[in-house]
């Protein structure tokens, strides 16, 4: 079984542990804020997802938003970029609307991409180069819509910061209107579905957008920071992902605004 295939099997034995975990009780801890939550139930789940992957390739390296592997910071060889659970809030609140995230990297290529929906069993996947799949149902390409006539993700509560406000208020103001889910990993397979045009984000980790972008990207849809280069596989970074033309609209809101320059590379590396 190759890499891509004993991931696909994983990530859904990962999303039945989940199912069957959150059925007991399970400890909510806060993290850099009271807002900032971590449950037993990531921790378990990335060290599950990291234990299986160990024993199965014992040289592969893990990056995980719980802990594994912060002291990365190379890409050489097989890298596994995972979030047990993105969308911690809504796995605490709603029971659902959470997603695991796999992004898998060879010597800093994309290999392949990953995101399981376990409560609506749905497996969103992509092997670099060999087309994208809603389980086993092959995913459309981009199509190119402009601003004006889209759907935005987006999350509201970037807009307290008033420096970061204003060119967010203008994309919203041109577009049909804005949604935030709360996941990254899901609103990226909203784009893979033509559900929403773009998604943008003042700061993400490399476990919310891995899997993701090798998802998108896979469909032809592009991806960048928001000063248009190429997103890292380690700190942080404001992120844009859209179809083409909607991606090149969007960083233009964003093109000499010094301001905010300093803000994204302050919060760089967090
Ligand atoms: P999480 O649920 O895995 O923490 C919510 O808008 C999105 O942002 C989710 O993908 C969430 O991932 C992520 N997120 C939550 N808190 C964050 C923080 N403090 N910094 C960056 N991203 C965060
Ligand atoms: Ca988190
Ligand atoms: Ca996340
Ligand atoms: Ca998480």
């Amino acid at each position: 079984m190759d890499i891509y295939n004993f991931a696909k099997d994983l990530i859904v034995e990962a999303g039945q542990f989940i199912e069957k975990r959150m059925l007991e009780s399970f400890h909510v801890d806060s993290k850099s804020n009271p807002d900032d939550l971590v449950t037993d139930v990531d921790r378990e789940t990335e060290q599950f997802l990291s234990q299986r992957i160990s024993e199965q390739y014992p040289t592969h390296r893990i990056i995980g938003e719980e802990g594994q592997g912060h002291d990365v910071h190379d890409n050489k060889g097989v890298l596994w970029i995972i979030d047990p659970i993105d969308g911690t809030l809504n796995f605490v609140h709603q029971s659902e609307n959470f997603a695991i995230s796999i992004g898998i990297f060879i010597d800093g290529q994309p290999y392949c991409g990953l995101i399981y929906d376990c409560m609506k069993a749905d497996l969103y996947h992509a092997k670099y180069k060999e087309g994208a799949f809603l389980n086993n149902v092959p995913l459309e390409k981009a199509k190119e819509v402009p601003l004006s006539r889209s759907l935005i993700a987006m999350n509201p509560k970037r807009f307290l910061n008033e420096r970061i406000r204003t060119p967010f208020f203008s994309i919203m103001s041109k577009s049909r209107s804005v949604r935030s889910y709360g996941s990254a990993a899901l609103e990226f397979t909203m784009l893979a579905r033509g559900q929403i045009s773009a998604l943008l984000f003042f700061r993400l980790h490399p476990w919310d957008y891995a899997g993701g972008v090798i998802l998108t990207n896979e469909l032809g849809y592009k991806t960048s920071n928001v000063f248009g280069q190429d997103l890292p596989l380690f700190g942080t970074t404001s992120v844009i992902a859209g179809n083409p033309l909607i991606h090149q609209e969007l960083l233009a809101y964003f093109e000499n605004d010094k301001d905010l320059k300093s803000l994204h590379d302050e919060t760089h590396n967090l």
